[in-house]
């Protein structure tokens, strides 16, 4: 997907102007066209919910998108029964506001005649390819980034469910406040957001404890198949097409799934593997801090941070294991 709109000079990468400017065209012309990246998680969806509140409370018309139905446990947040699920869309020079896309490709929609662009995001390799770009990357999570912005510039605006949404987005981008992204910052604003009204107890119950039971037997099969090498360092497990069909699921039943590998006892890296077509993986690394996994999966044509990253590859199952293997050692031995 080739289509990012040219640079220009007058490109805004500065956090407070950028918030600022969207502010102004929030109260302008609250129109706007919002799609979230690829396979949207928490932190996406959560912030998309309130930025849809948001407009809707402005007077505006909003038109959600994502490449990939929102996962059901997610569907309690505003404006989710009204997502597009989509693969191109035409913005007919709309403002343009685009959740976590490192680049105009990660949003998986191949998005034509936008107006202004607006990049929000908090990954270190974020492009800047936006006419606005809200790039922080030392916040946890969008949701924390937006919680500074609803304070500054929309207060009152901060409704419960605008809380709901914003709370979720940056407990599950924290691990539920367990990651090394647990930072003080994170912190003070859901600490903010239960004080306008979050109900902590009730959504986090909606998002984690509301799973399909297929998912939890497809849980079952995927941890007792995960395999710890030799040396203890590094857990691997894997979940293939076969196996999604076997237990009627689908890919988005596999979230957080990666976590599991690496949350054994002695184990450095976490290997994650899923079969998304014949022969094709998605593979997410995971460590606990002491290993860094993005050396490798930059090899692979991938990338991410020290302890989080991933790549696509093809290949047998048992050859990508023992490469992926090997480069984890030598990038850390
Ligand atoms: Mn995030």
């Amino acid at each position: 997907m080739d289509n990012r709109p040219p640079k220009n000079n007058n490109q805004i990468s500065h956090l407070e102007t950028g918030f600022q400017k969207l502010a102004e065209i929030l109260r302008k012309q609250p129109d706007m066209v919002i799609a979230g990246h690829r396979n949207a998680d928490g932190d996406c969806l959560g912030t998309m919910g309130a930025f849809y509140k948001l407009i809707v409370s402005l007077g505006g018309n909003v038109t959600l998108l994502t490449s990939d139905p929102v996962p059901e446990n997610y569907m309690f947040l505003p404006g989710m029964e009204k997502v597009r699920v989509c693969e191109s869309y035409d913005c007919h020079g709309q403002t343009l506001l685009l959740l976590e896309c490192g680049t105009l490709g990660r949003s998986g929609i191949s998005l034509s005649n936008c107006g202004e662009t607006i990049n929000l995001d908090h990954h270190p390799d974020n492009t800047h390819y936006g006419s606005i770009n809200i790039v922080d990357s030392g916040a946890s999570s969008i949701g924390e980034m937006v919680t500074g912005f609803f304070q500054s510039h929309f207060p009152s605006e901060i409704s419960d469910k605008v809380a709901d949404s914003l709370y979720v987005a940056i407990h599950t981008d924290t691990g539920g406040f367990s990651y090394g992204n647990t930072s003080s910052a994170a912190l003070s604003a859901a600490a903010v957001l239960v004080g306008k009204g979050a109900d902590a107890g009730k959504v986090c119950a909606s998002v984690y404890q509301e799973n399909r039971l297929a998912r939890v037997r497809l849980m079952g099969h995927f941890l007792s198949g995960i395999h710890v090498d030799q040396t203890g360092n590094i857990a691997t497990g894997i979940i293939l097409l076969n196996d999604l069909e076997k237990y009627k699921c689908v890919p988005a039943d596999t979230d957080n799934f990666s976590s599991y590998p690496r949350g054994i006892r002695g184990v450095k890296a976490g290997i994650f593997m899923m079969e998304v077509s014949p022969s094709v993986f998605k593979v997410s690394l995971r460590s606990k801090g002491e290993w860094s996994v993005n050396g490798t999966a930059m090899k692979m044509g991938g990338g991410g941070h020290r302890a989080a990253a991933g790549f696509v590859a093809k290949g047998r199952a048992e050859y990508l294991i023992s490469e992926i293997m090997l480069k984890l050692k030598a990038e850390n031995e």
